[in-house]
């Protein structure tokens, strides 16, 4: 018998979206259902690559825009191999933001064309399904631990939800994420179980590879 893949799985959308929270309880209820999940998230902040981030983010160091949008592409790229490995095994990746967000901060950050900001992650493995949790300024707001980082200002994230909606492709889907947790999940789910279903016997693809930038 041939070993099904997983399916990767990506949740993009500005701060405090619930990303996190979401992709957590995705992983939870999927692993309850007896199906194989793990999370991954960008940045990952444990490698090499991810510990200048960490830094640059926190304002500890001081990098120019482009070296910043590389780095992001470069730690996503520590976790290649590894995540296409996994995944091929039969294992589905819930992962925590991947390239959308490393094109749409920067795109939002330094006035660059999406496609020179797309160009580092091509070739990285295409997400089966991308959902973006989409909130409203006022609840964005509202949740708690907003803005001591880097790029946590209304203005920069409006610049940045406009990048991802021009980012998407056939593979995304928008989920109204100013609902309570338990509803935006069951949304997340229903997604994720038919997401999982879908790719199953199907290869895994690369990313901006399909078409030209
Ligand atoms: N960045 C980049 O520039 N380039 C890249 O390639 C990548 C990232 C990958 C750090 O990312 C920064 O890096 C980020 C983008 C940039 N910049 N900014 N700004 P991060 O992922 O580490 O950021 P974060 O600090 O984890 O924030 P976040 O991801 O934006 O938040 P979230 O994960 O979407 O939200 P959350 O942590 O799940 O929830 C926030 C709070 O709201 C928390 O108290 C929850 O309990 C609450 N919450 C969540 N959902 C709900 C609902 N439905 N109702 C009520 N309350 C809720
Ligand atoms: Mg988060």
């Amino acid at each position: 018998m041939t070993t099904k893949r997983g399916a990767l799985l990506v949740l993009e959308g500005c701060d405090r979206a619930g990303k996190s929270t979401q992709v957590q309880k995705l992983v939870t209820e999927l692993n309850a259902r007896g199906i194989s999940a793990e999370v991954r998230r960008f940045p990952d902040r444990t490698t090499e690559v991810g510990k200048i981030i960490d830094k640059y983010l926190s304002r500890v160091v001081d990098l120019p825009p482009e070296t910043v949008h590389l780095l992001f592409s470069s730690n996503r790229w520590e976790k290649y191999t590894e995540m296409r490995k996994t995944i091929l095994s039969g294992t589905t990746l819930v992962v925590d933001r991947y390239a959308a967000s490393g094109a749409a901060y920067t795109a939002a950050t330094t006035g660059k064309d999406l496609s020179w900001c797309k160009e580092p992650d091509r070739g990285l493995a295409k997400p089966d399904l991308v959902a973006l949790l989409e909130i409203s300024e006022d609840v964005q707001a509202s949740r708690a631990n907003w803005g001591s980082e880097r790029f946590e200002r209304s203005e920069l994230q409006q610049k940045v939800s406009s990048s991802l909606h021009q980012l998407m492709d056939e593979s995304w889907v928008t989920v109204d994420a100013n609902d309570d947790i338990d509803k935006v999940h069951a949304k997340l789910l229903a997604l994720a179980l038919s997401a999982i279903e879908m790719v199953k016997d199907k290869p895994l693809g690369e990313l901006y590879d399909s078409k030209p930038l």
